[in-house]
């Protein structure tokens, strides 16, 4: 499919920004629809892992568990899991969050050496009176839970944790470092929506320091009488813009997932000041009647869906084009 036929799929040719009065999303709709599910970047392993579950009537929340474990257990994947890049002072440190099509939902930030930090959120969902968990406490309840410990600094991120050092320069590359980092998005058989994130966070970050993903709203976002939304990239701009919150918002005014994603974005673009040329962030959302988009501000993002025409990975439409 090229991208002109995803973006028809995907609704978007019906854009038209103003603001716009939606019935489509009453309780009522009894409308079935196909499975499938989304996730950030060019990562098929994981969503076949999630449509195996979803097509054989599982439910959503199990398909992203184990779709976003398949990236966490990757040792190339720099950016989640085991393998991911560690802080500046060497720690490797993860955050993920889940969410239900109740609107239940989990996290763990800050995590050291337990690598599924997806399953961990799962826990803090589903066994404990919590949403949050942090540090050496999602640590101490992961192990109570039978997680296993693990070194999460492989030879390779080592290497170029101890390269880096050499100029100690704190620069986010775009797209780069980003490429593994994965949000997830399904619907399943019942119409039920769930999401996850998960990541080692920025490469370098400060030793201490939480982005977007593991945070409700920000990084992740699910309303099952709405859709969900998933954002990766720089993730304090995904914060100071409560980006998946604003995603799922517009989309319950109508918007299509790629319309509400393209808004999402501009909201940061366009803010006073913003330096959006050196950055990437990216979002992708799907709605209750199976729809799907995302976008981006600088190319390079994409998205990776599989439903029942397959397993295809789309270059996301961006904002910000050179030249
Ligand atoms: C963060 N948003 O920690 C994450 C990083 C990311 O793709 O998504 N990378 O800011």
């Amino acid at each position: 499919m090229n991208r002109r036929s995803f973006i028809k799929s995907t609704g978007i040719a019906s854009l038209g920004l103003s603001l716009k009065i939606d019935k489509t999303f009453s309780q009522s709709d009894n409308s079935s629809v196909d499975p499938l599910v989304i996730a950030t970047w060019d990562v098929k392993k994981a969503t076949k892992k999630a449509w195996e579950i979803i097509s054989s009537n599982g439910n959503s929340l199990d398909a992203i568990e184990q779709g976003c474990m398949i990236e966490e257990a990757n040792k190339d994947g720099q950016s989640v899991g085991i393998g991911g890049l560690p802080d500046r002072e060497g720690n490797v440190t993860l955050d993920a969050c889940i969410m239900d099509h109740y609107g239940n939902c989990g996290s763990v930030v800050y995590l050291k050496d337990i690598k599924h930090a997806i399953s961990v959120a799962r826990m803090v969902m589903e066994k404990t009176p919590h949403v949050m968990l942090a540090g050496d406490g999602a640590k101490k309840f992961a192990i109570s839970m039978g997680f296993k410990k693990e070194n999460l600094l492989t030879e390779k991120s080592k290497k170029d944790w101890i390269k880096w050092k050499e100029n100690e320069e704190y620069n986010p590359i775009i797209n780069i470092e980003n490429h593994d980092t994965i949000g997830m998005l399904a619907i399943d058989k019942n119409k039920n929506i769930s999401g996850g994130c998960t990541t080692s966070g920025l490469a370098y970050k400060m030793q201490g320091r939480v982005g977007d993903s593991p945070i409700i709203g920000s990084g992740l976002f699910i309303d099952n009488e709405v859709g969900g939304a998933v954002a990766t990239g720089l993730g304090e701009e995904v914060l100071k813009t409560v980006g998946s919150f604003l995603v799922v918002e517009l989309m319950r005014q109508g918007y299509s997932p790629e319309e509400a994603c393209k808004i999402a974005i501009e909201r940061i673009v366009k803010k006073p000041g913003s330096n959006y040329k050196n950055f990437q962030v990216g979002y992708i959302a799907l709605n209750k009647k199976g729809e799907t988009g995302s976008y981006s501000i600088q190319n390079g993002f994409s998205m990776t869906q599989y439903d029942k025409t397959g397993n295809v990975n789309y270059d996301s439409p961006y904002f910000h084009k050179q030249g």
